[in-house]
């Protein structure tokens, strides 16, 4: 008895992974608290069949990382804390050549997914220890590490240092 009910859930388990794998995609944990960014477009994995929705703790959970660096919103260099999006990239199973990222008031700016994946693009959460409020440029700041890398410091990365980020669509 005990025997049938093992070898009936290893079956269970080999038609699950079977199923999983055939699609190559994945349901992804559904936000529990409020949902500050949305992935759409070109991902294998979701947390609704559609897109990808995050609250800040599914965030952070990717992994945390800092970048200190000075940039044209601040008078001085300041530390952003976030997440790397080539975490987030890898996570959703992102796949494509662009990148629009929408923020609240509706500005919008098209990356190419070669700068999240090579140039250590942050989605900040934090500056200088605190969440950034959507007064003051959150909840999500694109940045790039303009200090580690000349050739970021020019209008073209910081017209897509997009900030009060909602919406990410892979294309
Ligand atoms: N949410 C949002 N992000 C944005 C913009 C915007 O209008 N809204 N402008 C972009 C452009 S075109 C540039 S050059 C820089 C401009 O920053 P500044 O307006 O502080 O000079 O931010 C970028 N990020
Ligand atoms: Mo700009």
């Amino acid at each position: 008895m005990r025997a049938f009910v093992k070898s009936g859930l290893a079956v269970m388990a080999v038609v699950f992974f079977a199923v999983s794998s055939a699609s190559g995609a994945e349901t992804l944990p559904a936000p529990q608290g409020p949902v500050i960014l949305t992935v759409s477009g070109h991902i294998a994995n979701t947390t609704d069949g559609e897109t990808a929705k995050f609250d800040r703790s599914l965030l952070e959970g990717l992994g945390v990382t800092r970048i200190t660096t000075d940039t044209p919103w601040y008078d001085e260099a300041v530390t952003f804390e976030g997440v790397l999006a080539r975490r987030l990239l890898d996570y959703v199973g992102a796949d494509g050549k662009t990148v629009v990222a929408t923020a609240l008031n509706q500005y919008s700016a098209e990356i190419p997914l070669s700068d999240f994946q090579d140039k250590g693009v942050l989605l900040a959460l934090k500056v200088n220890g605190e969440y950034l409020a959507i007064r003051d440029k959150g909840p999500i700041f694109i940045i790039y590490p303009f200090n580690q890398n000349e050739t970021l410091r020019n209008e073209t990365y910081f017209a897509r240092s997009v900030w009060q980020v909602k919406d990410l669509k892979i294309k």
